[in-house]
């Protein structure tokens, strides 16, 4: 089986995340296409905010271990359609992002991936500061390990 398929809105952190998970130092740019990172699937935001693209990141998640539905704590609007994990075939984890920002807030986060994300932990992280980087690793380890 294959990674973790990372996916959420475009500057949701997605791409911030994955270096900080897997403690690469290169600097992040826009994503434009599906990049495979290690242990790691990294898609574009399009292929979370357009339809058109759902039936490729649903193509990717054969492939996938488990996936992650990153959300910007720093945004007031959810970033996924209502139950969206639920249509994949995959183990599902949510993770927060931006917590370090003044400006997040993450109850508000929280509830926001709950409504996408129905069943599945949840971490509030930080790329920025490390916050919850090594929590979100393990359970993304746990999560893989089941689908195996
Ligand atoms: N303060 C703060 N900013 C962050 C954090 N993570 C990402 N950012 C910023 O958010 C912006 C988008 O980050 P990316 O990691 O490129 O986001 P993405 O989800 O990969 O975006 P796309 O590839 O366009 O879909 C960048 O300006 C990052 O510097 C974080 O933990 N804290
Ligand atoms: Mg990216």
């Amino acid at each position: 089986m294959g990674g973790i398929m990372v996916i959420g809105p475009v500057a949701a952190g997605k791409s911030s995340l994955i270096r900080a998970l897997s403690a690469r130092d290169e600097s992040v740019l826009k994503t434009q296409s599906l990049i495979f990172y290690g242990d790691y699937i990294d898609t574009p935001g399009e292929y979370t905010e357009n339809p058109l693209f759902y039936r490729s990141l649903m193509a990717t998640a054969q492939q996938a271990s488990a996936m992650l539905l990153v959300q910007d704590a720093t945004r007031r609007g959810i970033g996924f359609p209502p139950g969206f994990a639920g249509g994949f075939p995959v183990p599902a984890a949510g993770a927060a992002t931006k917590l370090d920002d003044p400006a997040a807030d993450p109850e508000r986060a929280v509830a926001l991936l709950r409504q996408a994300l129905p069943v599945g932990d949840i971490v509030l992280t930080s790329s920025a500061t490390g916050m919850g980087i090594s929590e979100l690793r393990a359970l993304l380890e746990r999560l893989a390990a089941r689908a195996k």
